[in-house]
């Protein structure tokens, strides 16, 4: 059984890629931006509260992101794998899924991390904000808040992957197509 975690700051093109990935390799693809995303259009309670720290470019709470992703898993028992796309974010969060993993009898394969410039970073998020109505990609302040909660929160997780053999870095700057296929040259090499 495959199970990717695509990670990389905001903008890094891990939706972009996960969703490639997953076809490619027949797994099931989860966001938790895109199930936030989703709570939030369907005005949930638990999407108006995520609405409050997206809005600001904070990270939602560990207990409803690894609560939404039990859900997921049990919802797919006969999967051939997952990626995982924007989860886990904080260290907390590795550690529950993990957790869940194994209590599954599964692990994670590896940790491809997307390696891209801070400067293509914003660039990217503020050409998305023209279309695609995210608040949280709009004004610069925020995009850069989220960068800095990625340094504090999120990065750390290179060092745990790392210490479990999982780290693979893959360069992040190019065209879409490139970064797919170098992608997959590591997933076929794991
Ligand atoms: P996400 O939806 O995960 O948003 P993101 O970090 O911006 O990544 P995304 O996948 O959207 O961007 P991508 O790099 O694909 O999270 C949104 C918010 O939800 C978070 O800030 C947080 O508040 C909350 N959240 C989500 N998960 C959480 C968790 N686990 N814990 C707590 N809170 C959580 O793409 C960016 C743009 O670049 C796209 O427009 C794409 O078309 C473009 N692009 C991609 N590749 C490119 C390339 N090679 N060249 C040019 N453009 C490219």
């Amino acid at each position: 059984m495959l199970n990717l975690v695509l990670f990389g700051p905001p903008g890094a093109g891990k939706g972009t890629q996960a969703e490639f990935l997953g076809k490619n390799f027949n797994l099931v693809h989860i966001s938790t931006g895109d199930l936030l995303r989703t709570e939030i259009a369907a005005k949930t309670h638990l999407g108006i509260e995520a609405k409050k720290n997206i809005d600001k470019g904070e990270l939602v709470p560990d207990s409803v992101v690894v609560d939404m992703i039990k859900g997921k898993l049990n919802a797919h028992p006969t999967a051939n794998g997952f990626i995982f796309d924007g989860f886990p974010r904080t260290v907390a969060q590795a550690e529950a899924l993990d957790l869940i993993l194994e209590q599954n009898g599964m692990e994670i394969s590896g940790m491809l991390c997307l390696q891209v410039e801070k400067q293509e970073l914003i660039n990217r998020l503020l050409n998305r904000g023209l279309t695609s109505g995210r608040s949280d990609d709009r004004d610069q302040s925020i995009i850069e808040n989220r960068i800095s909660v990625y340094e504090r929160k999120t990065a750390p997780l290179i060092e745990f992957y790392k210490s479990k053999g999982k780290y693979i870095p893959v360069e992040g700057m190019g065209t879409v197509e490139e970064i797919a296929d170098k992608l997959v040259q590591s997933v076929k090499a794991l």
